[in-house]
């Protein structure tokens, strides 16, 4: 064979991954995750919240009532069906837009609206909450996720450490070193990246000469697969499996074909300027609520009563997490300072000093 034919049968293999068609039927039964009907409505629940919370929140950034928000209405069924194949001891390494797997794995939501304020209370995560704060360097989770998992060999545990960035992050020297280091020390790893198309306006077609990101487990001698992110059942279904691996030694690349019908975050960029309606349309016929709420509907399993219940639970739920953001007292420079450092540099005595007594009056 030679390196055109080796590269050609490498794409070959990585074909979409997927359960449910656009219009909600079974197109793949024999890889149907084993979940009870609690567990379908529940997935469906968690991607009807999320969608919800993520129409507040985004009002609320308009109203200066949050700070930084990135939008994730399209990308559901990545965010739900990976968070929901793990166990509540794994490890979550997030990027900024990675809020619902976050709050889905025990962070408060007001937590994660104080953490858009830039209010350091939004990072105290909890105890029991096995996540870190979301990352907003590109990538730069991504070893950090490789060293926690192997952290968690050593220690005997059980568990793994999961980590998402996106097809922009897929470019950064992290992503490469991150996977062959996980892939040479066997730690139980997945990396998850959403290929929503864009990093910021950059298009994928610029990010890498190779077919699919999914192909670039291969040289890190890892697993690698590319799903259909908007198929909830398909992307709990491969990371089940890819968590599974990664307790044997095997860690994956999980490549999810999603999109974000928002903007990139909620600072300025106008998708109308580097996206097409076309493809806008093309995504939104894909839509992973649509397709799932199609499919339980003809199990029966999935009513306009439930939908609206949701609905009602998610509004009521932002109402009272916006409240308690807003009881937190508000953030000082000497507090922030002070939170960095636990022996503070000399240039900075200076200004704690100063910001200190400023703030006491
Ligand atoms: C190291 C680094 N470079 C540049 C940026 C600025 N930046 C923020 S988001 C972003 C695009 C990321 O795109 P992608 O990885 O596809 O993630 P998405 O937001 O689409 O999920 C860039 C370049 C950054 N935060 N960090
Ligand atoms: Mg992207």
């Amino acid at each position: 064979m030679n390196n055109v034919q080796v590269l050609q049968n490498v794409e070959e293999n990585f074909q979409t991954f997927r359960i449910l068609d656009e219009k909600g039927e079974v197109v793949n039964q024999d890889a149907m995750p084993d979940v009870t009907d609690e567990q379908l409505q529940e997935l469906m629940r968690r991607m009807v919240y999320t969608r919800i919370w993520d129409q507040r929140a985004i009002s609320l950034n308009r109203q200066g009532r949050l700070g930084f928000y990135a939008p994730v209405a399209g990308q559901e069924a990545t965010m739900i069906g990976t968070q929901y194949a793990l166990d509540k001891q794994d490890w979550i390494l997030p990027g900024y837009r990675d809020i619902p797997q976050l709050v889905f794995h025990g962070l408060p939501l007001y937590q994660a609206f104080l953490f858009s304020r830039g209010h350091v209370a939004g990072n105290r995560i909890p105890e029991d909450v096995n996540v870190l704060m979301p990352q907003i360097i590109i990538g730069a989770q991504i070893i950090q996720t490789a060293g926690v998992a192997m952290g968690l060999k050593r220690n005997g545990n059980t568990n793994v450490a999961i980590t998402y960035t996106g097809d922009g992050g897929s470019s950064q020297g992290d992503f490469y070193e991150g996977l062959n280091f996980a892939g040479a020390f066997k730690s139980p790893a997945i990396f998850v990246v959403q290929n929503n198309r864009f990093a910021i306006s950059t298009p994928v077609e610029k990010q890498t000469a190779a077919k699919t990101i999914a192909q670039k487990a291969v040289a890190a001698g890892i697993n690698g697969i590319q799903v259909d992110g908007m198929d909830v059942l398909a992307v709990l279904a491969a990371t089940q499996q890819a968590r599974k691996d990664a307790l044997d030694g095997t860690p994956t690349l999980i490549e999810a074909l999603t999109y974000r019908y928002g903007p990139h975050t909620l600072a300025g960029d106008d998708p109308t300027r580097y996206r097409t309606k076309e493809l806008d349309t093309e995504y939104q016929e894909k839509d992973p609520l649509v397709r799932f709420r199609l499919f339980l509907e003809g199990k029966k399993l999935w009513n306009e009563d439930m939908e609206n219940e949701v609905i009602e639970q998610a509004k009521a739920d932002v109402k009272e997490a916006i409240s308690l953001a807003d009881k937190e007292p508000k953030q000082k420079v000497s507090d922030f300072i002070n939170n960095m450092f636990e022996t503070l540099p000399s240039n900075l005595k200076e200004q704690l000093e100063e910001y200190t007594a400023k703030e006491s009056k």
